[in-house]
């Protein structure tokens, strides 16, 4: 049976692959069962410091999987709890995740990326929240993650519009932290992740919880959470080895605590 998701490590990153390509990587319960698996070995091994999903060339996943959900009846969904076991698997990971996308993230696809920490975006990379064409609406984060990414004027015309988004206008909008060319997408995101797995990883969890921070309190909460945490990180041996070998002139070599 064919695999729908890959998992490979690449030094102190894990990669996980979306592996439906008959289907443009339509999500349905094995693969985010897969993904949240995935994300169980990640998170317990010490030695992965950030986590890269990523789809094909065609799709990072065109949404959940149409033919598979066609004829619930709520009844089925809600005691099923359709999807949902282990879709917030992304987000309750304490390391950092990016979402390589190229081709289309439509749907649960954009949803899901937009659950990762950033999108790195291949320049043929389409987002959208199409659902409004077969009678439904989003229901992952859609209408709630899109606006705090690109405001509300252009998450209500994606929504409601079911257009798509191309790549240089997701990145102008503020959805996408860095666009590439499609061939380079992978191995600039392995770069650029490998580049943070290189970091102290209790820092790294800090950093992540502290920016995760400003989308769940107040400016003046948030602030003094990061303060408390910024405090806090005097207590590492890694900030004594971070400052010491700036003014050493050396690398620094971090022990993770
Ligand atoms: N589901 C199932 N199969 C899909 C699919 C999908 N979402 N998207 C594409 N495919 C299949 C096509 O049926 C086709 O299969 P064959 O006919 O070859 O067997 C194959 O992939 C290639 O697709 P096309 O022939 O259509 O290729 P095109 O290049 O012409 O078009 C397209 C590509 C991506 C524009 C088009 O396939 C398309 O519009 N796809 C549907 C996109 C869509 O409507 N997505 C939203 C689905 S609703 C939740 C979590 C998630 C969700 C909800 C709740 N919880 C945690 C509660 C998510 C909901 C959704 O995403």
């Amino acid at each position: 049976m064919t695999q729908v998701v890959l998992v490979e490590t690449h030094g102190k990153v894990g990669l996980i692959r979306i592996n439906r390509p008959e289907a443009m990587n339509a999500l349905n319960n094995d693969v985010v069962d897969g993904i949240g698996a995935a994300i169980n070995t990640f998170e317990a091994d010490e030695n992965i410091g950030c986590i890269v999903i990523t789809g094909n060339e065609k799709a990072f996943a065109a949404g959940a999987d149409i033919g598979f959900m066609k004829d619930f009846d709520y009844m089925h969904a809600y005691k099923t709890d359709f999807i949902t076991r282990n879709w917030e698997r992304i987000k309750t990971t304490r390391k950092p995740v990016i979402a390589a996308v190229a081709g289309f993230a439509l749907g649960g696809g954009c949803e899901m990326a937009m659950m990762c920490d950033m999108i790195f975006a291949a320049d043929t990379a389409k987002f959208g929240q199409p659902e409004i064409r077969l009678g439904t609406m989003p229901g992952a984060g859609g209408t709630q993650r899109l606006p705090r990414a690109v405001g509300k004027a252009k998450a209500m015309d994606l929504c409601l519009s079911a257009r798509m988004m191309d790549a240089a206008e997701a990145e102008k909008a503020g959805l996408v932290a860095r666009l590439y060319p499609a061939d380079q997408l992978l191995d600039e995101t392995l770069k650029a992740a490998a580049t943070i797995a290189g970091f102290s990883l209790p820092v790294i969890m800090m950093i992540k919880e502290s920016v995760n921070r400003a989308y769940e309190s107040s400016l003046n909460e948030g602030l003094l959470f990061e303060r408390r945490v910024f405090h806090s990180a005097f207590a590492l041996e890694d900030q004594k080895e971070g400052m010491a070998a700036f003014v050493e002139k050396r690398k620094a070599s971090f022990r993770n605590r």
